[in-house]
């Protein structure tokens, strides 16, 4: 299991009650369609994908965003378990969306960008490693349910 010291935990919580989730997920689903585009892929359905023009205008990538970005919100709350928490969707992502598994970690790096964007000086180095570990926990958790 993986363990947190409280360090860790105040950093992350710090983190999330700070972070403008209108804000932050879109920008960080459109820059992971953008940089990677076979993420692309999955969202035939979102419409108008043609350039990074039409990602950052298409209401339903920025909606999506959102959404991703508030499925963090079980691992915050479940620090301890995340493994378990994720088990619902990373069913979902292997058997019905058919998400390649490492597509989860570009979107955790572009959530890095991101929020590294947004913080500017007071995202130092010991912050990145304490938020990519967190990341790092829950792709790992999302990926699980592969086989
Ligand atoms: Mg996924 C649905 C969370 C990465 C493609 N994703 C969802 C949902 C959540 C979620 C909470 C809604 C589930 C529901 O309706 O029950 N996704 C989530 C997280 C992460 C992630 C936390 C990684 C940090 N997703 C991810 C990636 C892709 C992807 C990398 C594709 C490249 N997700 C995807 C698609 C859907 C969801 C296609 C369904 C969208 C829809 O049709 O509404």
């Amino acid at each position: 299991m993986v363990k947190w010291t409280d360090e860790e935990r105040k950093v992350i919580n710090n983190i999330f009650s700070n972070l403008d989730y209108d804000d932050i997920g879109p920008k960080a689903l459109r820059r992971c369609l953008v940089v990677y585009p076979w993420t692309q892929r999955h969202f035939s359905s979102f419409g108008d994908l043609s350039s990074p023009a039409a990602i950052m205008k298409n209401a339903k990538v920025a909606a999506h965003g959102v959404k991703v970005l508030h499925g963090l919100d079980r691992a915050l709350k479940n620090m301890d378990n995340i493994k378990a928490t994720y088990t619902e969707l990373s069913i979902l992502h292997s058997e019905k969306l058919h998400v390649d598994p490492d597509n989860f970690r570009v979107l955790a790096d572009c959530l890095t960008i991101t929020i590294a964007a947004k913080m500017g000086d007071s995202f130092t180095a010991a912050t990145q490693a304490i938020f990519q570990k967190f990341l790092c926990v829950v792709v790992s958790a999302l990926g699980r349910q592969y086989h």
